[in-house]
């Protein structure tokens, strides 16, 4: 739950207020002007249309700047963003031969593995040699190399499951798995702040979907109840199964999820566990195992644990673990295994030698100093900004850390004003947050060091100063001004 001072979401109200009827009253003239103008008209009903297309044109091309910002260099903790330059109130932006170098606070690289790695990189370079870029094949025919046989037992053995099948994609892993595991007569009780490729999947299976209060166990219980006692629509037959989706991190919240009383509800009611672990793999926990090691569940108790390749551990794609039966069951039927071309060669070698060096297989420690350092950056970075007065989102130890604008009018300018001192941050508004709770979204690195986190506190602080946005300046107990608060779930 967040709570938002009165005056604030009365201001972003408005501003949106604002933004929709000027907006409204452009699109009113244009299409008079267009009636007028009958050479536009050709018995086809527009392309695009409603209110996403509404919203492209009259709010997120007003700041489209701030987005897609081209990026000339490895996604490092430091790294070169492209200047861009706009004849037309940035309705079309050019890019300039010019690079400005920037802290980089916004890629998922949670454990330093995106950049040159000392013994990932020759490793991957080898590997492009050996195998090429591409296998040109799905699984099925050409494109199981060695390295994905390898990449299949490694990631089994690594997240505690006696199985694994890893795609090219992590967003595909979801929304091509889910449709696999459960269809019609079916129930999927999601969590009420799902990421897109579970919504997609879900939505595609033909499954019954029922939401739970974010990352509140004894709602998803209360849901489980009513829906186990009514049965499937109409027929009132009982479910032919139930599976319960939940994230380990969640990606626009940094909140972890609450496992253990998760497993408790659905193990009472037989219902299956399905983890997505896309930040949360190697991220967190003391082996870099995830969410289940931080936090003391055995994987055994989760069904299905899904995570991807692209945040921790530098490289693509996603997999899924879980029983042998499952994962044989999967290789036969999922249409993402059979007709999908196979994950990139040099993509599965760096996943591979992350997992060594994780390990500590590559003969050193760097493995346990990254996870060491993630975790020590990510609680003095979050710690450092809560004490400056920001609204910031989130648990200890989880490396996402969201930063909140509220106002649309403090999306572009937190983000132009950070770029202007060269610190590179991600902003997010509507429709991927709720429309009140735009907000900056903080990724620390294990290859941040201390230096480049003072730099980056010092430029947030008068930024956030700049832009008004610490809500709570020398109080961070936040139950004083309950009473001026605004409760949002
Ligand atoms: C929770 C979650 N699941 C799945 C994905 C998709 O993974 P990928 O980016 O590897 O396609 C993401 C990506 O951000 C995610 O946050
Ligand atoms: C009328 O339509 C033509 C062809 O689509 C276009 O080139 C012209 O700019 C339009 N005029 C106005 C006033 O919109
Ligand atoms: C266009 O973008 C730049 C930053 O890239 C910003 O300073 C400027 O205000 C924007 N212009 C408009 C009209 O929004
Ligand atoms: C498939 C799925 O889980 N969809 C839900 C995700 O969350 C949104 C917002 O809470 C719901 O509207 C979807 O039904």
């Amino acid at each position: 739950m967040i709570t938002i001072p009165y005056l604030t979401a009365l201001t972003t109200y408005f501003s949106y207020g604002l933004l929709f009827a000027f907006g409204q009253l452009r699109d009113l003239f244009r299409r008079i002007i267009d009636r007028w103008n009958s050479s536009n008209l050709q018995g086809y009903a527009p392309i695009c249309l409603g209110l996403e297309d509404f919203y492209i044109r009259r709010l997120y091309l007003r700041i489209q700047d701030c987005f897609g910002r081209p990026i000339a260099s490895a996604p490092d903790a430091w790294f070169d963003v492209v200047e861009r330059y706009s004849n037309d109130h940035n309705k079309t932006l050019k890019r300039t031969d010019k690079i400005r170098r920037c802290l980089n606070l916004g890629s998922y690289n949670y454990l330093g593995f995106a950049a040159a790695d000392e013994y990932c990189t020759p490793r991957a370079i080898e590997s492009l040699k050996k195998f090429s870029a591409s296998t040109c094949s799905s699984r099925v025919d050409g494109g199981t190399t060695t390295l994905h046989a390898e990449l299949d037992e490694c990631v089994a053995k690594f997240v505690g499951k006696p199985a694994a099948l890893v795609f090219g994609m992590g967003y595909v892993t979801n929304s091509a798995i889910i449709p696999v595991l459960i269809g019609k007569g079916g129930l999927i009780l999601s969590d009420s702040l799902n990421h897109s490729s579970i919504v997609n999947g879900a939505r595609g299976s033909g499954a019954t979907i029922r939401v739970f209060q974010h990352n509140t166990p004894s709602h998803l219980e209360k849901v489980l109840r009513e829906q186990i006692a009514e049965g499937q629509p109409r027929t009132h037959r009982p479910w032919k199964k139930i599976i319960v989706v939940v994230e380990g991190i969640y990606s626009m919240e940094g909140e972890l999820c609450k496992l253990p009383e998760i497993v408790a509800v659905c193990k009472k009611y037989k219902a299956y566990v399905y983890l997505d672990e896309a930040h949360s793999i190697g991220a967190v926990g003391k082996t870099g195992r995830g969410v289940c090691e931080l936090l003391g569940v055995d994987t055994a108790d989760v069904d299905i644990m899904m995570g991807t390749f692209t945040k921790s551990f530098g490289s693509c794609g996603g997999y899924i673990a879980g029983s042998k039966q499952l994962i044989q069951y999967l290789k036969y039927t999922c249409p993402a295994h059979l007709y999908g071309t196979s994950i990139s060669p040099p993509a599965a070698q760096q996943i591979l030698s992350a997992i060594k060096v994780l390990l500590g297989e590559d003969g050193s420690s760097r493995g346990a100093q990254k996870l060491a350092r993630i975790r020590e950056n990510s609680n003095f970075f979050r710690s450092e900004l809560q004490k400056m007065g920001f609204e910031v989102l989130g648990d200890n130890d989880s490396p996402v850390m969201p930063i909140m604008l509220y106002n649309p009018s403090k999306i572009p300018a937190f983000s132009r004003e950070c770029l202007k001192q060269n610190v590179a941050v991600v902003v997010v508004g509507f429709p991927a947050t709720p429309l009140l709770l735009s907000r900056a979204r903080i990724c620390i690195s294990a290859s941040h060091t201390r230096e480049d986190l003072a730099r980056a506190l010092e430029v947030i602080s008068q930024v956030g100063d700049l832009v008004g946005i610490k809500y709570f300046p020398a109080a961070p107990k936040k139950e004083h001004q309950e009473d001026k608060m605004v409760k949002l779930d």
